[in-house]
């Protein structure tokens, strides 16, 4: 009886060890907000079944509203201009909202706020929309 007792506590640490290594894994995700000009469904659809399918990309989400898209990757596989270097590749534009107009000192102009600056304005369409063609 004390046997299975002692099995039972060992089968339940190990199974604790391996919930804290999913965790340690969990902590090389990263998630990004890029802002990216998105001017139609196509364009949002075309960034999901490209970017998901980058090294590295866990989750996807892309809001044409907000013209955000937001990605969690596992940084061991991949970085932020590996992304943007992706959306380059499909033809659009992603910056983070620092680099765009909240760091070109117009934050206050951003209807969003400071997490969704729009650094669209005056963009012109990306060569590659698929409304274009
Ligand atoms: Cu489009």
């Amino acid at each position: 009886m004390k046997t299975k007792s002692i099995i039972l506590s060992v089968i339940m640490l190990m199974s604790f060890a391996g919930l804290s290594a999913q965790s340690k894994k969990d902590s090389n995700k990263e998630k990004v907000v890029f802002n990216v000009s998105m001017h139609c469904q196509s364009c949002a659809n075309k960034i999901e079944k490209n970017i998901a399918f980058e090294k590295g990309v866990k989750d996807l989400n892309a809001n044409l509203e907000k013209q955000t898209v937001a990605v969690t990757y596992d940084k061991r596989k991949t970085d932020v201009p590996a992304l943007q270097a992706a959306f380059k590749k499909i033809g659009y534009e992603a910056t983070l909202p620092d680099a765009a107009c909240c760091a070109e000192g117009k934050k206050a102009n951003c209807k969003h706020g400071e997490a969704a600056c729009t650094p669209s304005e005056g963009k012109s369409q990306p060569a590659d929309c698929p409304s274009k063609k």
